[in-house]
């Protein structure tokens, strides 16, 4: 290792993440030639095609080429960000093809580091995508579901030290009546993250329904937290790609995944390029 890939090890205690996130907004700086990004999207499971519409991509930027960031550990997610020009508004949002999950093991500092890196880059606004399970039986998988809180069942926070920052109204009462606006169909969940990488039980699922969850999956809660922590504005989107298990008699396969979010794309797509056009 280098002494600059050293210093920018966010397995080390040492390291200040803080400082990784402002390198990496440092190489995004000078890649896209853009002082500043203003909205930041993480695209999840199902998501990949959706961040098409936003706009016109103008820099590809591999995630290896950016301090901090690593390999795409997930089949069907792109392991590259890009600096996509929203409409003809001058404005530029940062969108991550992938995420780094809890289950990776790679630390909780290496999960947010792409929503820090967004804060340094200049962003005020995060809209985190997922794909997860659904708790009711009428979202039928391609269902995008707003998310109106969480409960996170991973048993960390990306928050280090005496630092209590507030959660009340994290998903952003704003961004969600935007949303609304944009298609009035659109049902609100709350999101229970998992730890993963296993999906639930059913009795985990039954579980999660009692304690008021709506919706099942394995990221977005830790994020949105360090997205709070940031300053950010946040919304969070889910795309019901299955029943959790347990809801419906079927399976759950990854597969099942893949081909919910084909098949939701365009309506996935013209949300969220509506939502960020209206940001
Ligand atoms: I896509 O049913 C997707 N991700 N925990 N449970 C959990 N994560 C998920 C699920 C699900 N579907």
């Amino acid at each position: 290792m280098t002494d600059t890939a050293a210093a920018h090890d966010l397995s080390d205690p040492s390291t200040d993440p803080f400082a990784v996130a402002e390198a990496a907004a440092a190489v995004i700086r000078e890649r896209t030639g853009v002082e500043r990004h203003d909205v930041a999207l993480v695209l999840g499971s199902g998501w990949g095609q959706a961040g098409d519409l936003v706009g016109e991509t103008v820099t590809t930027i591999e995630n290896t080429d950016v301090p901090g960031f690593g390999k795409a550990a997930v089949a069907g997610h792109s392991g590259s960000m890009r600096s996509v020009a929203i409409g003809d508004t001058g404005r530029r949002a940062l969108v991550y093809g992938t995420r780094t999950h809890f289950y990776e093991g790679r630390g909780v500092r290496a999960v947010v580091h792409g929503v820090r890196t967004a804060a340094a880059a200049g962003c005020t606004t995060i809209v985190i995508t997922n794909g997860c399970g659904g708790l009711r039986p009428e979202w039928a998988p391609g269902t995008p579901v707003l998310i109106s809180d969480h409960i996170n069942l991973t048993a960390h926070s990306p928050i280090e030290g005496a630092n209590f920052v507030d959660l009340t109204d994290l998903y952003s009462p704003r961004l969600r009546a935007v949303a609304q606006e944009v298609d009035p169909t659109l049902d609100e969940g709350v999101y229970v993250q998992f730890r993963g990488p296993h999906y639930e039980t059913p009795a985990e699922v039954r579980m999660a329904k009692l304690l008021g969850g709506d919706l099942v999956g394995m990221s977005t809660s830790l994020e949105a937290i360090a997205a709070r922590q940031s300053g950010l504005e946040v919304l969070g989107v889910s795309l019901v790609t299955n029943a959790a298990a347990g809801i419906s008699p079927n399976p759950l396969s990854h597969e099942e995944v893949l081909e919910a979010g084909q098949a939701a794309a365009e309506r996935c797509g013209r949300l969220l390029a509506d939502v960020v056009g209206r940001i």
